[in-house]
């Protein structure tokens, strides 16, 4: 194996495993196409629908390009993270994604959206609008994406609305015993032989949603009993309903019950820098629109809600905190939600668990000796 490259003038250098092209630019191309939902609709729009194209946190592959370095002896393990790179690239990565909340604000229509995919496409309904229809009991469904050779296998928890009953008490409980049943098929699964091919479905993110209309004490019970088990992340569904100043009034009442009553929610660390981490802050409740329809305006294919006065584009920033969420959830802290699930939910989970048992074996050998 080649450990040293040879610069032009006859210096070595470590090698560096990956060449910038291997390095993949995150840019969507479908496996699933795109139903074909199209609804011709001609309205006035200034917004341009290209995201910007995302950044690679590999922007310099090559820890060892820079002039300077060229004068300089190195060992060699900068290249480390290169190495991790390109292992996981080959093994791929998984996430689990929870929707939960309200009957009918929309939970179902955004994870659609959010993926750009049908997640729904296996049910045999009659036609675009009926595709999603009321979710009755929480629905497990498994994705495969890949975009520049990086394999993402993305699983969507979709959980019934509440609010349908006349007493919501304890709605919550249905979607807390999922993700304890899910800790728990893992903890057994870690805590045996075969060890490789564990089955990992434990839920790394759930998005809240709180109506437009008004949000209550359900809300609250919900949350709490969620916080302390998943990373919970508030959204505000249907936000086309509201006019920007009741946006904002609604985002900053959300906000300060959610202090006021304690509710832990997923708290960004920080990303490319403090400014966008104050940003995502700042946002939260994310005000999402979502749609399954795409709408022609001006000979271009956008995903949205056309109404008699105009069309609210999902994608649009200026409409709703969808771009916002998304690129926090897939481009900027998809990891990070991961290994907060790792290390704190799951790790609470498991030490109450070691708590538990040894409790038990304390209780019976002192019932045993008691015995003797
Ligand atoms: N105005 C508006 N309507 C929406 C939005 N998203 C979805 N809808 C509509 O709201 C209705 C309910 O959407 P669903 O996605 O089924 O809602 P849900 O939260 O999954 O509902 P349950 O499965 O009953 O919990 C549908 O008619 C959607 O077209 C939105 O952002 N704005
Ligand atoms: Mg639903």
């Amino acid at each position: 194996m080649r450990m040293m490259d040879r610069d032009p003038d006859g210096r070595t250098r470590p090698h560096t495993p990956d060449s910038p092209t291997e390095i993949p630019q995150v840019e969507r191309t479908l496996q699933n196409p795109e139903p074909d939902l199209l609804h011709r609709c001609h309205f006035i729009s200034t917004y341009s629908p290209q995201s910007p194209r995302p950044k690679s946190p590999w922007s310099r592959p090559d820890p060892y390009e820079s002039p300077e370095d060229q004068d300089r002896e190195y060992v060699g393990f900068a290249t480390l993270p290169n190495q991790i790179f390109r292992k996981s690239v080959r093994k791929g990565f998984s996430f689990t994604l929870m929707v939960a909340g309200e009957s009918g604000l929309g939970k179902s229509t955004l994870v659609n959206s959010l993926f750009l995919t049908d997640v729904y496409k296996d049910r045999t309904l009659l036609n675009a609008e009926e595709r999603i229809s009321k979710t009755v009991e929480i629905t497990k469904h498994t994705i495969g994406f890949e975009e520049k050779g990086v394999k993402l296998k993305l699983t969507i928890v979709d959980t019934p609305g509440f609010g349908d009953a006349v007493n919501n008490t304890e709605s919550w409980k249905p979607v807390v015993d999922f993700i304890n049943c899910q800790f728990e098929q893992y903890f057994r699964d870690e805590s045996g032989l075969d060890r490789k091919n564990i089955q990992d479905n434990r839920v790394h993110c759930c998005l809240y949603f709180i109506s437009p209309y008004g949000h209550g004490p359900v809300d609250v019970e919900f949350m709490r009993a969620l916080h302390k088990k998943v990373n919970l992340l508030p959204v505000l569904g249907k936000a086309d309903c509201l006019t920007p100043l009741e946006l904002s009034q609604k985002k900053k009442k959300i906000r300060e019950e959610i202090e006021r009553f304690g509710i832990n929610i997923y708290q960004f660390p920080g990303c490319d820098s403090d400014e966008d981490d104050q940003e995502l802050k700042d946002s939260v409740p994310f005000a999402v629109v979502a749609s399954n329809i795409l709408v022609q305006i001006k000979g271009r294919r956008v995903r949205g809600r056309a109404y008699p006065w105009g069309v609210v584009e999902v994608e649009n920033p200026a409409h709703s905190d969808f771009l916002k969420l998304r690129n926090m959830l897939v481009r900027t802290h998809m990891q990070d939600l991961k290994d907060v699930m790792q290390e704190t939910h799951y790790e609470n989970y498991r030490s109450e668990c070691i708590r538990n048992m040894t409790r038990l074996v304390v209780t019976e050998k002192k019932r045993l000796s008691l015995l003797m």
